[in-house]
């Protein structure tokens, strides 16, 4: 029925896969100058913790050297991080803040 052969019938299945995006984590970085009371007001301000949980993230990075203080889709995480470093910088400020993909 296929007359020369050729497979006109192929069918190629295929899992459905929903493809989430990726997601990144947004750290704070340590340093030496910044005061504890500013990374706390930062970490309230743009990553809406409250005052315990900032100053328990503030402290992490404060001895550990980094921290992940929230993880995001790219183009939040790239908010995220443009609205820190500007905020540090105007204040004069050395903090860094930085993204990864998870
Ligand atoms: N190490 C700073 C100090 O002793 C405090 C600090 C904490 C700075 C967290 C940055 O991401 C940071 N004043």
């Amino acid at each position: 029925p296929d007359g020369d052969g050729a497979d006109t019938n192929v069918v190629i299945e295929t899992k459905p896969r929903t493809k989430r995006p990726p997601l990144y984590k947004v750290l704070m970085l340590n340093d030496d100058y910044t005061p504890m009371e500013f990374v706390v007001h930062v970490l309230e301000r743009f990553f809406g913790m409250s005052h315990a949980q900032a100053f328990e993230i503030m402290l992490t990075v404060h001895k550990k050297g980094v921290a992940v203080v929230g993880v995001f889709s790219h183009e939040i995480a790239e908010t995220k991080v443009a609205q820190v470093m500007d905020f540090a910088r105007r204040h004069q400020h050395p903090l860094q803040c930085t993204m990864e993909k998870e």
